[in-house]
């Protein structure tokens, strides 16, 4: 049975081979691994050993999602703040007609596969009405006191197919024992409720905004917190882990995904999806040192998410409204975070009425319009490919896989081949101004350069070149590429490149 696990890495034989040459293939594979002994790092039939840190089942399911929206609000969009001072009244949270569909829908139209809620913001006030405290949407005149935000929005994400996550803001201004021991058991048995009350969460967001003035119980003054010890993340995230074990949890340091160290929606460049975790700062509100690159080869596993929101303020503001972000904003963004290998939580904040704003929808349609354009066909495949060289089994580890648009298959160049390239040859030129790559996550970061090239008047001509792919590079060119030849050089890896896609796309009106 090991044998054929390392035949098939993903437990899944793959599609293309239960059909015509099935039984030729497959025995030959077969024959390959059962010869070959666990523990052998290359050669025929063997799968390729790891390099450096991988990612967890988990935070492979969260690569996929890319994309996903934040929803931040609460008493702040009633009050025209970005940060309550805690000492609200709850009666001033009255969205006029909550709408959680019209909600996700505009999330799932703009293509976003989740939702993160702010169940709390810094203020305290619940937008669930939790055990634990009256300052929550019980105590406002909101569907007579029994509504719940966080319910009515996780169950309008299932019914659309999309994931739900919470945020719950560690620092909370309204509550009379932040800062003493006390309210670190509040916390954790709110956070208990959220992962008990509302299904499989996808993502649990830890903020690292901590400490300062406050209303806390009538006290108005300043507290200050030591952000490394006062919360025993170990226990909290244990408690997550127990409760939630396919949730993500995000801090500005992990452990499963990583703050960007801006909120403008730009990744490093390059940008890796590994960390040092053993250098000094790296707990929630630490430093944010190194994590706009991440860091090679790093201990962990630990990409990056790049919050933004559409608005220049987290929260509705009226005042906001000719301020939302144009679609050809959103797009460099896009580029700048999904296409640096990250996710983009793209935050879009319902308004008073408790729905997102027109003006917010106009432009997330031409955002989302203009990507659909441009990823409707990969023109790559309508290439033929040719390698400098696959790793045995050829069947295994074709080029092909490269554009089959699977993210369990890849291309493998055998283990002491570092700088591999592969090559596509169209029958007719093509256009295109947008490449996309891929590389295989749970064999680790591998590649630390790739070049670009065309062919043309008898040479190849470098067009473009990237440093980090891991789960995704898009490369937008500034002009569109004509060529009949194409090649993808990896000029740097730390080990044999694992590729699992190539695309070719044009981008109309560029
Ligand atoms: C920050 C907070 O202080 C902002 O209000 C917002 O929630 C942002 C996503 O994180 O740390």
């Amino acid at each position: 049975m090991k044998h054929l696990w390392w035949c098939f890495p993903c437990g899944r034989i793959p599609s293309g081979w239960v059909s015509t040459s099935f039984s030729l293939a497959f025995f030959r594979v077969l024959l390959a691994c059962v010869l070959v002994p666990s523990g052998v790092q290359s050669g025929v039939g063997s799968r390729p050993g790891p390099w450096g840190p991988t990612p967890t089942e988990r935070q492979l399911r969260w690569h996929e999602m890319e994309f996903y929206g934040f929803l931040h609000f609460t008493v702040n969009t009633f009050t025209d703040k970005e940060w309550g001072y805690g000492d609200e009244d709850p009666a001033v949270f009255h969205p006029t007609n909550f709408d959680a569909d019209q909600i996700v829908q505009v999330a799932r139209d703009a293509g976003m596969r989740g939702l993160i809620l702010t169940a709390k913001h810094h203020d305290g006030f619940c937008l669930w009405p939790s055990a634990y405290t009256d300052h929550s949407v019980r105590r406002s005149a909101w569907r007579d006191g029994k509504g719940d935000v966080v319910r009515e929005m996780h169950e309008a994400c299932r019914r659309y197919g999309l994931k739900f996550g919470i945020y719950l803001s560690p620092w909370d201004r309204n509550h009379p024992e932040y800062g003493r021991a006390a309210y670190v058991t509040y916390y954790r048995n709110q956070l208990r409720e959220l992962l008990t009350s509302y299904g499989e969460l996808f993502a649990v967001w830890f903020d690292g905004a901590n400490g300062g003035d406050g209303y806390y119980g009538g006290a108005r003054e300043t507290r200050r917190i030591d952000n490394r010890t006062y919360y025993d993340w170990p226990a909290t995230w244990q408690l997550v882990r127990s409760l939630q074990p396919m949730a993500c949890i995000f801090s500005d340091a992990g452990p499963d995904f990583r703050w960007i160290g801006n909120e403008r929606g730009f990744a490093g460049d390059p940008c890796w999806a590994t960390l040092d975790l053993t250098k000094p700062g790296r707990y929630p509100g630490g430093s944010s040192e190194g994590l706009t690159h991440g860091e090679r080869p790093g201990t962990a596993w630990v990409p990056a998410e790049c919050d933004v929101s559409i608005r220049p303020g987290w929260f509705y503001h009226s005042a906001e409204d000719g301020r939302v972000k144009t679609p050809e904003q959103l797009l460099e963004i896009y580029y700048a975070s999904v296409g640096r290998g990250c996710c983009l939580n793209l935050n879009v904040p319902p308004d008073r009425r408790g729905q997102i704003h027109e003006q917010d929808i106009r432009s997330l349609r031409a955002f989302r319009r203009r990507l659909d354009l441009t990823f409707a066909t990969n023109l790559a495949v309508r290439a033929s490919l040719h390698t400098s060289g696959t790793r045995s089994p050829v069947a295994q580890y074709s080029p092909s896989h490269l554009l089959d648009d699977r993210r369990d298959t890849f291309w493998c160049a055998p283990d002491q081949v570092l700088t591999p390239s592969v090559e596509l040859a169209f029958a007719e030129p093509i256009r295109f101004n947008v490449v996309d790559l891929r590389e295989y996550l749970p064999l680790g970061q591998r590649v630390e350069a790739v070049v670009l090239e065309h062919w043309s008047r008898g040479v190849w001509v470098e067009f473009a070149r990237a440093t980090s792919i891991g789960n995704r590079r898009l490369i937008r060119l500034s002009q569109a590429v004509e060529a009949e030849r194409v090649r993808l050089r990896v000029v740097q890896a730390s080990a044999s490149p694992a590729l699992t896609e190539f695309g070719l796309y044009l981008e109309p009106g560029l």
